[in-house]
């Protein structure tokens, strides 16, 4: 049986998500902390995204599609850093691929309960595992799929090849890794980008102090790769085709097959 749902799904998911909107930011702050998925976060963070990251509905949809090609049968497709699950939900309603299991990853309690709350609830044959765990000590094997849509860009910088070189080695040959990220631009780009990056933030109701303290609290968490950066070391941990499939201002997805 196959379990679909109507298109674009993360209209759907976020009338699920009963949203709530995101005004983590909108009152001054004597300090700004870093940035942590914590319950504040877990709770307004369909609206964050969908707010924050340009594009971020298509790709979820798309994600949904593309996983669905590269799925084979009886394998395990893993959600890394899965948030609310709304990777995990897409792949879930398009798969077709029968005996595969779902693996909903993330390191945040709060986030991986509220994610565990959606996709448990949800009328599937195809079984969701939710895993507390960092990334950086999980063992992937006989994986089709894996995706990591803007989670490596929160893992410290050193630790980055040897994540991707383990995700590599517990893939099929011909599974894909979906590696959504922020990028970093060199300087001939990069003020354009971020301006523009600036200018969706504010059409979606962002004010300038939101935008200027969310910045600082990310400054320390959140480091970001140049697309070069990101194909090298795609290539160096073995992947046989790497393509840019995705871009909305400075937001590009990749895929990397095995
Ligand atoms: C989406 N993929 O909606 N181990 C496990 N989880 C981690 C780690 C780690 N080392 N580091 C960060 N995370 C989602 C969006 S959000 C991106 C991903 C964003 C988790 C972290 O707890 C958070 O839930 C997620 O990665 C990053 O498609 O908010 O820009």
């Amino acid at each position: 049986m196959t379990y679909r749902t109507s298109w674009p799904l993360t209209i759907n998911a976020t009338r699920m998500y009963r949203m709530q909107k995101d005004t983590l930011y909108s009152q001054p702050l004597s300090a700004v902390e870093d940035f942590r998925f914590d319950q504040r976060v877990a709770n307004v963070f369909p609206d964050m995204i969908q707010r924050s990251v340009p594009g971020y509905s298509a790709m979820i949809a798309l994600i949904g599609v593309i996983a669905d090609q590269y799925a084979q049968p009886n394998s395990n497709i893993y959600d890394l850093g899965c948030s609310l699950g709304a990777a995990s939900m897409a792949i879930r309603h398009r798969l077709t691929a029968p005996g595969c299991t779902l693996l909903a990853v993330d390191n945040s309690a709060d986030m991986l309960a509220k994610a565990q709350s959606f996709l448990g609830v949800e009328d599937s044959p195809i079984p969701v595992q939710f895993v507390e765990a960092d990334i950086r000590n999980l063992p992937i094997e006989n994986a089709s799929v894996v995706v990591l849509n803007f989670t490596l860009q929160f893992v410290p910088p050193d630790d980055r090849a040897t994540l991707i070189q383990r995700i590599y080695r517990g893939m099929r040959p011909g599974g894909i890794l979906l590696l959504s990220e922020k990028i970093a631009f060199d300087p001939s780009q990069s003020t354009l980008q971020n301006d523009l990056h600036i200018a969706f933030k504010k059409a979606q109701g962002y004010s300038d102090l939101e935008i200027s303290q969310k910045r600082s609290a990310l400054e320390n968490v959140m480091r970001l790769d140049s697309v070069a950066d990101h194909l090298a070391r795609l290539r160096t941990a073995g992947f046989q085709q790497t393509e840019v499939w995705y871009q909305c201002l400075n937001f590009q997805s990749m895929l990397a097959i095995k």
